[in-house]
């Protein structure tokens, strides 16, 4: 088995023409061309790599970002796995055949199933994932596995307005109307996104809204897309941190007592009027003004420009990570719905609102069964007729699929915990798949602290990131341009990614794992490991939900069609979604009232409220973006941003180290009262800080992409939203002080 080749599915292969395909990180999936390294350069081996260029499409129209012009330099990078790695005895990681790691994989599944039962394994999954891996991530667990503890990292990304969208909608698909579409737009509003550094070529899409000075954005940092805003392109509104919802709350206020209402438009097509006028109705301007520092005349502004293009010209209200991932980050979204809806923008031809999702495959990661409570073609896992077609589809009786598991923070925090007269025990043994939760879960020390934990981790990556540093067994996988399969971009619309060359001798595909493993359990259904044959049961299995993928084809795509989900057989799409009715039986939008609580009392001296996010040149927990040179040159460690008065307050310069810690005593975690004796030191960050006067003087800002003492989810708490399961990323209190450098650098970075 160990030297079974890589499977051979290329339809362009390693041809002397360049491949047709889209980059490898975000959800804007740009696209790009591979052309074939130079000749004479050697080949993969000798590390030369294929020449990336930006190819014509709409929603790149031929821009990448550094990130995406970078991206072929991790193909043959030194760093690669290319060798299963066992941990032995003494604690270190050898190579072993991939017979031996495989079977061992499998023993460790059964041994920890016959001792505490099918829940005792669990999965970990990602929305980098293509199509085909998420959704055979999904059948693995449940038929190979038999495990519902099954989520992944798209819970903290998309979660909150996947929820909200439902609710609203019925149905959550990020964009539901084209990207070019924005094109026409002469108000956007823009939430707590920060697309000049996370989705660089989407920002020509805002060009319209700016040249009429229509672009809105909010945010507490002066961004780099608030700075879009100067010179007259629009106006950035710079609330205190976590306060979007009263903003929101506020903005519906006005546009319910100026008499802006969309009158006719909220009567036919949405229901829950009365509701949110009554919960709107404590929140004046100037009230809003004193909770979120936005000067009350500002507000006002924005209410009537927001308006006057919904009524006369078109207007868009978009959403991010800043407003979503919050402890209420799903009752936030659906108030910035409910503006949309209140201005009659949903479904017509003024405009709409859309949340902007994250990851590559972040909007069909999200669509075929990696949820823990979801089944393929967003199925509902505790449906009973939506388990009866799946079992179908699967071959095996209804009954052989789980029930639902438990979200992202819960199933981490159940890592190893032994079972109690009141709980059931937690995970023992765990697959992660494209996720490197010991930089991005909350609170990494208690993440760290679980893996430790288990009897069993397994790591499926190209590289050793932290996570994988961790595991007792690494499987090396394909990357992105040595593998075929589909992605399912911001849009809803689904894209074909090709294998442009050879992958290194010794990865193998994750749909090779997982049908080998799958053998090994004795699993009662088939796992391809053919990325087309899998897409084909994807389209069945999708065949009548609400993400119905049936009449998309691997030919329909390579020909070129513009398909995006739903997609029934035989239908052309739907590109613009709710242009005839809203997904709920009656065909009509939920106005959903959401209450906002008082802002707690301002941070005492010292204290601020910690915001963290994104930076241009990284992506997510680094371990790609941090092996690229040029990236990690111009970006090598953390930085702590702190407004030139607070620093003065606190005794700080400008490149100063600082250690940031919770304000106050993390609340216990789910983990419990912890290993008695085990005192755990205090979870701080170190970093240096950077003097801005761009951010509030009450809010500190940290990038999370940096691993160790440089994470900012050292901080960050496990407190989740109890609707989606978000956890609250955006905010935490803590307290900076000055502090030594660290004795080694690298503990920093
Ligand atoms: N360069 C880069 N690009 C990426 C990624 C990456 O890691 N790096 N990741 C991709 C993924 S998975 C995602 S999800 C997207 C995320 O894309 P964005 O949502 O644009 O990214 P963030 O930087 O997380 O957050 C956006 C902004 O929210 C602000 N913010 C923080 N707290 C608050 C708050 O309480 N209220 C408001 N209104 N704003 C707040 C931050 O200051 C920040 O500027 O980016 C994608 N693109
Ligand atoms: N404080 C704070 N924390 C955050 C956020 C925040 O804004 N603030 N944002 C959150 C968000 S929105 C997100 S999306 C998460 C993301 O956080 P992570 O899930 O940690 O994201 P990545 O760094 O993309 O991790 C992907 C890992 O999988 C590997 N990989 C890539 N492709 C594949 C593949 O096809 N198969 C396999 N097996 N491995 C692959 C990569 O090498 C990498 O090690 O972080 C969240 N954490
Ligand atoms: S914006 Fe996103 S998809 Fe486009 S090149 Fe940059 S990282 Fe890649
Ligand atoms: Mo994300």
């Amino acid at each position: 088995m160990s030297s079974a080749p890589a499977p051979a599915v290329s339809t362009a292969g390693t041809a002397s023409r360049p491949t047709a395909t889209h980059c490898p990180y975000c959800a804007l999936q740009c696209a790009m061309s591979l052309a074939p390294a130079p000749a004479g350069a050697g080949g993969p081996a000798s590390g030369a790599q294929p020449e990336v260029a930006g190819r014509e499409f709409p929603t790149n129209r031929g821009g990448l970002c550094r990130k995406g012009w970078t991206s072929a330099e991790l193909l043959a990078h030194p760093d690669r796995v290319t060798e299963p790695l066992l941990r032995s005895d003494d604690g270190v990681l050898r190579p072993v055949p991939w017979d031996v790691a495989l079977e061992r994989a499998a023993a460790e599944v059964r041994t920890a199933q016959e001792r505490y039962g099918k829940d005792a394994v669990g999965v970990f999954g990602g929305g980098g994932l293509t199509n085909e891996k998420a959704y055979l991530l999904g059948k693995f667990a449940r038929l190979a596995l038999g495990t519902s503890r099954i989520d992944y990292n798209g819970r903290f990304c998309m979660s909150s307005a996947a929820a909200a969208g439902n609710r609203a909608f019925g149905i959550d698909r990020g964009l539901p109307f084209p990207v070019t579409d924005l094109g026409t737009a002469d108000t956007v509003l823009l939430l707590g996104s920060n697309v000049a550094e996370t989705m660089p070529p989407f920002v020509q899409h805002l060009a319209g809204a700016r040249a009429g000075g229509g672009l809105i954005v909010v945010d507490p940092r002066r961004s780099a897309t608030a700075e879009l805003t100067a010179d007259g392109a629009g106006t950035h509104l710079q609330p205190a941190p976590h306060t979007d919802l009263i903003l929101l709350l506020g903005l519906a206020h006005i546009v319910i007592n100026d008499g802006l209402l969309a009158h006719s438009y909220v009567a036919e097509r949405t229901a829950g009027l009365e509701a949110v006028i009554r919960s709107v109705a404590p929140w004046w301007p100037e009230r809003v003004q004193a909770a979120t520092g936005v000067p009350a005349h500002v507000l006002r502004e924005a209410a009537e420009r927001l308006a006057s293009s919904a009524r006369t010209g078109s207007c868009y209200i978009l959403t991010g990570r800043g407003i979503e991932q919050h402890a209420d980050g799903t009752d936030t979204v659906t108030a910035a719905i409910n503006l949309a809806l209140l201005l009659g923008l949903p479904g017509s031809e003024r405009g709409g609102y859309g949340t902007l999702t994250g990851q590559g495959n972040g909007q069909g990661g999200r669509e075929h069964g990696q949820k823990s409570d979801q089944l393929p073609g967003y199925r509902k896992i505790t449906d009973p007729a939506a388990r009866e077609h799946v079992a179908r589809v699967w071959g095996v009786p209804e009954a052989a699929i789980p029930g639902p598991g438990v979200p992202a923070v819960e199933l981490l925090a159940s890592l190893g915990k032994p079972a109690t007269a009141d709980a059931p025990g937690g995970v023992r043994c765990l697959f992660v798949h494209g996720a490197n939760v010991v930089v991005s879960a909350p609170d990494v020390s208690a993440v760290r602290e679980g893996l430790r934990a288990l009897d069993f981790l397994v790591v499926c990556d190209f590289f050793l990131s932290e996570t994988a540093r961790e595991a007792d067994l690494v499987l090396p996988v394909l990357q992105w341009a040595e593998e075929e399969g589909t992605m399912t971009n911001l849009e809803g619309r689904v894209l074909r990614r090709r294998r442009a060359v050879e992958a290194p001798a010794g990865a193998r595909s994750e749909l090779w794992i997982m049908n080998r493993l799958a053998a090994l359990l004795d699993a009662p259904s088939a796992f391809p490991e053919d990325p087309r044959e899998v897409f084909e049961e994807l389209r069945a299995a999708s065949s009548g939900g609400l993400a119905d993928y049936s009449g998309i084809t691997y030919e329909r795509l390579d020909a070129g069609e513009a398909l995006h989900w739903p997609c029934p057989a035989g239908s052309g799409g739907t590109p613009r979604l709710f242009t005839d009715g809203f997904a709920h039986p009656d065909g009509r939008a939920r106005l959903v009232a959401v209450r906002a609580s008082a802002p707690a009392p301002s941070a005492g001296a010292g204290a601020f409220q910690l915001a963290t996010g994104r930076l241009l040149e990284h992506y997510q927990s680094g371990a790609q973006t941090r092996r690229v040179e040029a990236l990690s040159a111009a970006q090598p460690e953390v930085r702590l941003s702190v407004h030139p008065a607070a620093a003065a307050g606190l005794g700080i310069a400008d490149g100063a180290w600082v250690r940031v810690r919770r304000e106050h005593a993390a609340p216990q975690g789910p983990r419990g009262a912890g290993t008695p004796g085990a005192a755990q030191p205090e979870p701080v960050v170190l970093a240096r800080a950077e003097l801005t006067a761009g951010i509030r003087p009450d809010t500190v800002f940290l990038p999370f992409h940096f691993p160790g003492l440089g994470a900012a989810n050292q901080v960050t708490e496990q407190r989740t939203d109890p609707i989606s399961g978000m956890p609250e990323f955006k905010t935490t209190r803590v307290l900076v002080e000055p502090a030594e450098a660290p004795l080694d650098r690298q503990e920093a970075s």
